[in-house]
Formats: structure tokens, C-alpha cells, sequence
């Protein structure tokens, strides 16, 4: 498919004019593929009034037959998988079957959350007085606002809208203005679910979904809208920041997933050869633009003799290019500027001591003109230094060697981010050490398995820096619910809580 047939696939030819005011170009070559306008100021409290106006008609569907709508839309997801996936290639420029790979990921969480629309549990709670019942119930909240980044630009929307609609809600989206088609392309596919579920004879009401097109300022005039109960925010520290400072001012409810500095331990006792390959995928698939990337490998001294040598030449050998090549696994970053940073990194990194065991430039092999694609890079550190400490978002691998496995474990921790983590090792004692209250401490700890490629089912999301939300699996859907504690006072009675006395 060529992308302007994609583009028509979804209808976008309609949206793209020559006249608009964001440019969209893909990564892969440079080249422009459309032109959209920007949604006006102004626009974004008409869309959010609308949108709040269908959460009120939504609120009250029965939540199974919520779960209807998601059922749909999962079945437009499946029939549809090869163009956006193909569109997420095109506009994101990761490889082909990491594109797939995340339209997988929105079809999962589609799956998941229609199981969850028959269950929303609450508790009951024992009551002091007699005659009365106590439970916890969970309400549909509101307006849920998402921000999404560019490195997943639908799988993470879907995670949060899959959970949010069943949930009761209706849902205002700010992508990335780098990937604004391939959010256009999910409401299109979005609408023909709700129109299928209208002609199935339910009532789903307008403005359930409303993208926004544009930057920052747009952005901005989402989270200040009072009428968004809840912002979903994914990306950088900055962005979090200050989404988190607006929503403070009006006391909005956040869930923010922001940067990451994953490392990986690897002992004495690791099978080498399964390390090797979980270090490769999580280090360099997605062109290291993962929040969940692995960044930092700590292996022990005794190891990492054996480990380095095989890992620098398989770095060597990895296939870099055109992301819709079925052999490539290594396509371009989103931009120049990201290329930019990563040498700067580099730079800075020999700055401070760091050693460039391969890579860390710009791929000059046979890859497409006007992409910026790098070379991946293995970075041997003396120390956890500050470039170690800070999230680039590009394909560089730090390395450092440890002694002790408590060493191990304060290098993992002794960094501002907390998303993910993991170790390779064959020691059930390592392994339970690592993940004990005294072990990781991130949102995500794994053992022989690679800090990046979470399935659905678990929640997602890590601590400090990170922002402390939870997407996706496990409960973090009462996040896109408003908790309401009920009294009920089935007796003739009037008792006070606390044994109080009132009677006149
Ligand atoms: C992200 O990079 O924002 O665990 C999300 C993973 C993917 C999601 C990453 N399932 O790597």
C-alpha cells in the first residue's frame, strides 16, 4: 500500500488541505504526507462541552452494553490491523512488526476491557449500626482527557479509551502533533463501531470521541478545562510536570506515565545467551524510543568479560533501514532533533568518562535519504554518572559492573525514574531479593525476561519521576472511576455513628 492509499483507507485524504497549518511528515524518508489545521483554541471547550454532555447520556447505559461498543470497536481493530499498522510504521517509523505489535496491543486491551464491563466490582463493608448496610461503588467520573506520545501513538490512547468508555466515560485526545494521523485514523475506526452498535439497536450518543490537532497550547487548554475530571498524561518529564502543576491549580485528577531509565542486572549465574537476546530487543526494537527501553545494563564483573564482546557484535550486525523492510529491526528516530540529542548524549557521555564500544552516530549505510536513522549504541560508564541519570530517547546502552548484588540493586534504584527493571539470573535467592520489598523499585520487575514489551493484563506504570499512574491491566480502571462510599439505613431506627447521642 502506498501512503496516500492508506491515507484514504482511513479517509484522511479528506482531512489533509493545502492550506492547513501542521505539517506531517514520516520519519522514514522525510517526506510530507499531509497537511492538517490545527483545532482552534476555542474549538477545545466547544468539543469539551459536547463531550461532557455525552457522559451524561453515556453514564447511564448499563456498563455490559458499554461493553458492546468496545466489542465493535475491537472488531474494527481486527479487520483493520494491516493499515494501521502500516500507518503507525508510516508515521511513527517504528518496524512493520512492532507497528502490528501495537494495534495487537489496542485489540487486547479491547478484549480485556469488554470482560471487565460485566464486572466494575465494589465492596461491601460490615456496619457499626444495626439495621444498616455499607458498600463502595464505583461511578462513572466524567471527561477523560488524554495526552499521548508519539512512540505509541495509538496502543496507549487504547489502554486508557478502552478502560475510560466502559467505564461510563467520554474521552477529549491530544496526540502527539508529530503523529496526529494516526490518532484520526482510531476515531475513524472508532465511529464506524458506534454507528454498527447504533444499527445493533443501542443508543450510544454523540461526541464520545474528540481529537484534538495541535501542540502544547493545546494541550494546555485541555487540562485547564474544568470539565475534564481526569488528564491521562503520557511523555516527557517536562510535559508531566506541567500538566501536573495546571491540574493542581484546579485540583484535577492525574494519571501521569513519564520517563524511564530501565536497566537490567545481570549475575553470575544469568543464562548469557537469553540475557543477550533480551538486552537486543529491549534496547534497540523501537529504536529505543520505548519509555520502557532498556538503558542501563549492570553486570556483574565476573561476567561481563563474556557478555560485552558477544553483545557489541551483534550490535554490529543489526539490520538498520527502511522500517517497512521485513529485515530491518532497527528503523529511523521520529526526527533530527531526537538524533541530535542522541549524539549529544554520546558526547557527553565520553565527557564523563564513557567508553563507545560501538555505534552512536548517525547510520551511514543503506538506509532512506532524509530519515534519521542511527547506529545504536553500547556506552561502557566507570560510573552511574548524570548522563547515566537522564532519559535520552534514542538507542544508547550504558554499561556498569557490580560486585555485590545489594551494589547491583542501589545502581537500578539510585536514579530519579522508577518504570521498569528486571534481572537475568538462574538464582531463585537473586531473583526473590530482587523482587522483595528490599529489591526494585519500580512499577515493573521482571526476571529473565526484558524491562519493555508488557503484555495488557498488569498494570502499567512506575513510581517517582514516573509519575506514579497505572494504565491498562490489573485495577487500574477504578482510576477512570469515582469511588462513592453508601450508607443505607434499612431499620426504624436513627443511630449515630461513634455512639454519638443528637435527640432533642
Ligand atoms: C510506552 O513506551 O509508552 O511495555 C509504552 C511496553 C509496551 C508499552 C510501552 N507494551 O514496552
Amino acid at each position: 500500500m502506498t501512503p496516500s492509499e492508506i491515507l484514504k483507507h482511513f479517509e484522511l485524504d479528506k482531512v489533509s488541505k493545502s492550506d492547513g497549518d501542521l505539517k506531517v511528515s514520516s520519519p522514514i524518508d522525510g517526506q510530507e504526507i499531509a497537511t492538517l489545521s490545527q483545532t482552534s483554541l476555542q474549538d477545545i471547550d466547544k468539543q469539551i462541552a459536547c463531550a461532557h454532555d455525552a457522559f451524561k447520556i453515556w453514564r447511564a447505559t448499563p456498563a455490559p452494553v458499554r461493553g458492546e461498543l468496545i466489542r465493535l470497536f475491537g472488531e474494527e481493530l481486527r479487520q483493520n490491523k494491516d493499515e494501521l499498522g502500516r500507518l503507525v510504521t508510516l508515521e511513527n517509523g517504528k518496524v512493520l512488526s512492532e507497528g502490528l505489535g501495537e494495534v495487537q496491543e489496542m485489540i487486547d486491551i479491547c478484549d480485556f476491557a469488554v470482560g471487565l464491563s460485566r464486572q466494575l466490582y465494589g465492596l461491601t463493608i460490615a456496619s457499626e449500626r444495626p439495621g444498616h448496610a455499607m458498600r463502595e461503588v464505583w461511578q462513572p467520573l466524567g471527561v477523560v482527557g488524554v495526552i499521548s506520545a508519539f512512540n505509541f501513538p495509538v496502543a496507549v490512547w487504547a489502554w486508557n479509551a478502552a478502560l475510560a468508555y466502559v467505564c461510563g466515560n467520554a474521552i477529549i485526545w491530544k496526540p502527539s502533533e508529530k503523529t496526529p494521523l494516526t490518532a484520526l485514523a482510531c476515531q475513524n475506526l472508532f465511529e464506524k463501531a458506534v454507528a454498527n452498535y447504533r444499527k445493533a439497536g443501542h443508543d450510544a450518543p454523540d461526541h464520545l470521541l474528540h481529537v484534538i490537532v495541535g501542540g502544547r497550547e493545546h494541550g494546555a487548554a485541555m487540562v485547564n478545562n474544568h470539565k475534564v475530571a481526569l488528564v491521562s498524561a503520557t511523555g516527557s518529564g517536562n510535559m508531566g510536570r506541567a500538566v501536573a502543576q495546571d491540574l493542581s491549580t484546579r485540583l484535577g485528577k492525574s494519571l501521569l506515565e513519564l520517563g524511564g531509565n530501565n536497566a537490567m542486572i545481570v549475575t553470575t549465574s544469568a543464562d548469557l545467551d537469553m540475557a543477550l537476546r533480551a538486552i537486543l530487543f529491549s534496547a534497540v526494537g523501537t529504536a529505543g524510543q520505548r519509555c520502557t527501553t532498556l538503558r542501563r545494563l549492570i553486570v556483574h564483573e565476573a561476567v561481563v568479560d563474556d557478555l560485552l564482546p558477544k553483545l557489541v557484535k551483534a550490535y554490529q550486525s543489526l539490520p538498520i533501514g527502511n522500517p517497512l523492510d521485513k529485515e530491518t529491526l532497527v528503523g529511523p528516530l521520529i526526527d533530527a532533533d531526537a538524533l541530535s540529542m542522541m549524539l549529544e548524549a554520546v558526547a557527553n557521555a565520553k565527557a564523563q568518562g564513557g567508553e563507545v564500544l560501538c555505534g552512536g552516530k548517525e547510520a551511514s549505510g543503506d538506509v532512506p535519504e532524509g530519515g534519521a536513522y542511527p547506529e545504536p549504541a553500547i556506552i561502557r560508564m566507570p560510573e552511574q554518572s548524570d548522563i547515566v541519570q537522564h532519559e535520552t530517547f534514542a538507542p544508547i546502552l550504558y554499561v556498569m559492573t557490580y560486585k555485590t548484588l545489594d551494589e547491583a540493586i542501589a545502581i537500578n534504584n539510585d536514579v530519579p525514574q522508577g518504570l521498569s527493571s528486571c534481572i537475568f539470573t538462574t538464582d531463585i535467592r537473586e531473583a526473590e531479593t530482587f523482587l522483595s520489598s528490599v529489591g526494585s523499585d519500580c512499577g515493573i520487575a521482571n526476571v529473565n525476561i526484558g524491562p519493555s514489551g508488557a503484555e495488557i493484563g498488569g498494570a502499567f506504570g512506575g513510581e517517582k519521576e514516573t509519575g506514579g499512574g497505572r494504565e491498562s491491566g490489573s485495577d487500574a480502571w477504578k482510576t477512570y472511576m469515582r469511588r462513592q462510599t453508601q450508607t443505607i439505613n434499612y431499620s426504624t431506627a436513627l443511630p449515630l455513628a461513634q455512639g454519638v447521642k443528637f435527640d432533642v
